[in-house]
């Protein structure tokens, strides 16, 4: 009995110094709040905006930021996650790569107190208190506004080739989703081949390429191709230039993002259409933690507002681009 006695007083004694030492690390920083990012990659310019963004924004407030850069892979993006609960941080940032998979980690961090904020993609999980609040575009709207400006420049008729996203991405799956909402009303509009490019435009090249040679092969003409991001888009451009065709023209190209790139593109005439996809989410997402932090509920979706970007407006609005 007295044994035991002993051995609870040591396991109390041993938790309390490890609280202590959590809690020491909370101060360590110097008082100063301390957040947790853990952001997918550097897939496209358009992800590199959102990090600088969110690089700043904490920066400007003060806030110590422990970033983390998952290269697309989810594995690394939970590692991430748990070692910013090891740590102690006050919450969590996190544009999740994919939409599933997260129940685990997000179950750890609430245990942990930790609320977390997602920015950019959201997450399938049947307990939507596992996280306080998502920020991001309406992907379904985006790919309809994709296909409401293909549908009218192509007078409803033409085959498409489509650039996905990352597969399992929330971006990829509902930006292909909006599309052929849209696209399906029009029986002489026809997606002819569809793969992914994983939001890179090394891989949007190699993809383009590949329909390029199959169509040809087939006797299949390309008349649009359909890209999820800007960075896809501008690597097809490359594999329709080479292969002696003229984008823009003989090839109507239409993307998402709105990235300074997919501005020049449309100056030179080579890019019809991208649909913007606001990548400032700093501020919000920063406001959000404070909100979370200090008991607030939070909507569970705050949607950015997109709008369509063609040549007809590219030159005059490139000036005012943050990104
Ligand atoms: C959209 C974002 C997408 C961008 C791509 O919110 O998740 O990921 O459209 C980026 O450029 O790679």
């Amino acid at each position: 009995m007295k044994t035991r006695k002993i051995l609870a007083v040591m396991v109390l004694l041993l938790a309390t110094a490890m609280c202590m030492s959590a809690c020491s690390k909370k101060e360590k920083a110097g008082g100063k709040l301390v957040v947790g990012f853990s952001q997918v990659g550097a897939e496209s310019s358009w992800r590199t905006a959102e990090t600088e963004s969110i690089r700043s924004e904490a920066e400007k407030r003060g806030i110590e930021l422990k970033f983390s850069d998952a290269q697309q892979k989810q594995e690394n993006q939970i590692k991430a996650i748990r070692s910013f609960i090891a740590q102690g941080v006050k919450a969590i940032v996190l544009a999740p790569v994919v939409e599933t998979g997260w129940e685990p980690v997000l179950m750890e961090a609430k245990r942990a107190k930790i609320p977390v904020i997602l920015v950019d993609r959201g997450v399938n999980v049947s307990d939507d208190t596992l996280y306080s609040t998502l920020i991001a575009s309406d992907f379904v709207a985006e790919g309809r506004m994709a296909a409401e400006w293909m549908v009218k420049k192509l007078n409803g008729k033409g085959n498409i080739v489509e650039l996905q996203g990352t597969p399992g991405a929330a971006p990829a799956i509902d930006r292909k989703k909006g599309f052929e909402e849209i696209i399906k009303k029009y029986p002489d509009m026809k997606v002819v081949k569809s793969q992914t490019g994983d939001f890179t435009r090394t891989k949007g090249k190699e993809v383009m390429q590949t329909f390029l040679s199959s169509a040809k092969a087939e006797n299949v003409k390309i008349d649009a191709v359909y890209a999820h991001n800007d960075d896809m888009a501008l690597g097809a451009i490359q594999a329709i230039e080479e292969a002696g065709l003229k984008p823009g023209t003989d090839i109507v190209i239409v993307s998402i993002d709105g990235v300074k790139d997919a501005f020049l593109a449309m100056i030179d005439g080579k890019l019809n259409a991208t649909v913007e996809c606001n990548p400032l989410l700093g501020p919000m997402a920063f406001d959000a933690v404070k909100a979370a932090l200090g008991g607030e509920t939070l909507p569970k979706k705050t949607v950015v507002k997109d709008s369509v970007f063609d040549q007809t407006n590219a030159k005059q609005t490139l000036p005012d681009r943050k990104y």
